[in-house]
């Protein structure tokens, strides 16, 4: 008898630093004992410096690869990140439409830390027409948040305003990230915000000072989508994901000469 083993797939640029990207979802999926599949939309020339180059992929080769996997394998879990050309995304998600129950996790990445841009004006745009509409769970850091809701973030009003605006635009629930909200007053830095359309969920964590934080985003975001493929409910699913990403934050590697990656 053959062993069953739970599929999960994972649409996302390549990161030749393998911090961030498919690397890092494969990684995080192998160790939460599913089988990652992987769609590439852009290969990145990237160390622990950051990105040099890039190179998106046609729509031919992204939707073939697309539709190999979803021809043979039993995918309902799927986490999205860098989506590579704009076009893409209207053809993803059309693909991606045709799954019954499916949980789909968007981490709307911009650009890298190094400020390479990834998804400009209309990356934005075709996510909000297309991508959207099908998003269980969306994971924006606070400056996507602010560009995807125009909403200059400021404080915590603004911060719901616009968590609320990212929710009617059709994600099932939106997860601020809150790597970022030492620049936020009111609400500690290391603090996650997650809305279902209904309440606030507050995921409150330590804020750990290091600089080998590579990929982290990544590593939530594939985090949550294995615990929702596992069957956790979106509230489990972050905080298990949180707990993972504190432990591969104070496992704290050195690899490279920059900022090292987040791995357990
Ligand atoms: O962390 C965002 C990200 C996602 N995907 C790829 C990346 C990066 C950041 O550098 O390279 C491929």
């Amino acid at each position: 008898m053959a062993n069953k083993i739970k599929c999960i797939l994972t649409i996302a640029g390549s990161d030749s630093g393998a911090g961030a990207g498919i690397q890092s979802d494969l990684k995080t999926f192998k160790n939460h004992g599913l089988y990652g599949l992987t769609v590439i939309t852009t290969v990145t020339a990237q160390n622990t410096r950051g990105v040099s180059t890039a190179q998106s992929l046609g729509q031919g080769i992204v939707a073939a690869q697309l539709g190999c996997v979803l021809s043979d394998f039993k995918i309902d879990t799927v986490k999205i990140g860098v989506i590579g050309k704009p076009g893409n995304i209207k053809t993803i998600s059309s693909m991606l439409g045709k799954i019954k129950n499916l949980k789909l996790v968007v981490d709307p990445v911009v650009m890298s830390k190094n400020n390479y841009l990834f998804a400009g004006e209309a990356g934005l745009k075709a996510m909000k027409k297309y991508l959207f509409k099908i998003t269980y769970l969306l994971t924006p850091n606070l400056h996507e948040a602010q560009l995807i809701s125009d909403i200059n973030i400021q404080d915590t009003a603004s911060l719901e305003t616009a968590i609320k605006k990212i929710h009617q635009m059709g994600c099932k629930n939106v997860l601020v990230k809150g790597g970022h909200f030492d620049k936020l007053p009111g609400i500690p830095a290391g603090t996650d915000i997650l809305y279902n359309g209904k309440k606030f969920t507050f995921f409150r964590g330590p804020f750990i000072k290091t600089k080998n934080t590579h990929g982290i985003g990544c590593t939530f975001s594939s985090a949550i989508a294995s615990n929702l493929a596992l069957g956790n409910n979106p509230v489990d699913s972050v905080s298990n994901a949180k707990k993972y990403v504190v432990k591969a934050l104070l496992r704290n590697i050195k690899v490279g000469t920059c900022y090292g990656p987040v791995e357990v």
